[in-house]
């Protein structure tokens, strides 16, 4: 029997859920971040989702920042990310219904309010882009899900909105004109179905990425948001697009690697695989 975490998450497309932080990892992930937001503000963190740009690539035109990539990568020397990161492998192989050494090392960003704009994403599905065809739609709908992307709150975050059950069906015609321009929309809840998603801090939502969502970062609105995805080898190369587009090249190198205990070690050399069977090429999924 799925549990009531994985039904809802299958059903409605996201679920809720407590404390995947334990008391224990709190204090050293929480000044992990502290620290890792602050040098990112200082502009001494390259690797960044700037203000002004959605999706990537990023380019480098704004100081202000809507979110923190790659905290895992060495060059940050916070190995209490990657210790946490690897920590939810019960619960993600209780959401993916996978077993645990079929999972795959992906990202880990964190999202946090810009200082001096305010912000927004368009809604959008991660894979599909808002001009998709109702057939072209719809065969990525149809396709297995092969990961999983979460946001655990450190602060209480009400930014991101999303449709509940949107993640199987086709957008419907006024759906579709609220999700087709890559403007961020004026007023989130003009789209039919729409909710705001809050989390209070410690609590996570996973979410599948198909589903229709959108977020707007408030300036004066503290947010740090932990937001990571995993995946399960059994989609092959499935996922490479959507990750790979993101810049993974260091996590290849030897001294990324030595950071990571056994279990983070396994997981990486999966991702590397995939990687290597995905080829060179990377393309980006959205515009904007
Ligand atoms: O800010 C959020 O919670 C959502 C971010 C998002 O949708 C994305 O990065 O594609
Ligand atoms: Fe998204």
């Amino acid at each position: 029997m799925p549990s009531q975490y994985k039904q809802a998450f299958d059903e409605v497309g996201y679920v809720i859920i407590p404390d995947l932080i334990p008391p224990e990892a709190r204090p050293e992930l929480e000044a992990a971040t502290a620290r890792t937001v602050a040098r990112t503000r200082a502009g001494q963190w390259p690797h960044r989702r700037v203000v002004g740009k959605q999706f990537p690539p990023f380019d480098t035109d704004n100081p202000d920042s809507w979110g923190v990539q790659h905290v895992m990568h060495p060059d940050l020397g916070e190995p209490a990310f990657a210790k946490w990161y690897t920590s939810l492998r019960n619960i993600v192989t209780e959401l993916l219904a996978c077993d645990e050494d079929a999972l795959q090392m992906e990202l880990f960003n964190i999202l946090i309010n810009p200082t001096a704009h305010d912000f927004a994403l368009r809604w959008h599905r991660d894979a599909v882009d808002g001009t998709a065809s109702p057939e072209e739609e719809m065969r990525v709908l149809k396709a297995a899900q092969y990961g999983i992307q979460w946001n655990t709150a450190l602060y209480r975050d009400s930014c991101l909105y999303v449709v509940p059950g949107s993640h199987r069906v086709l957008r419907t015609p006024e759906q579709r004109a609220h999700s087709t321009d890559i403007a961020p929309p004026e007023n989130p809840m003009d789209m039919p179905g729409a909710i705001r998603v809050t989390l209070n801090p410690g609590e996570t939502v996973f979410y599948n990425s198909n589903i229709l969502h959108c977020a707007v970062y408030d300036s004066k609105q503290p947010r740090a948001t932990l937001h990571a995805c995993m995946g399960s080898t059994a989609g092959g190369a499935a996922r490479a697009g959507n990750i790979l587009q993101h810049g993974l090249l260091w996590m290849k190198e030897e001294r990324f690697r030595q950071t990571l205990d056994a279990t983070g070690k396994v997981m990486l050399d999966r991702l590397i695989e995939m990687q290597e069977s995905a080829g060179e090429e990377v393309r980006y999924s959205l515009k904007g």
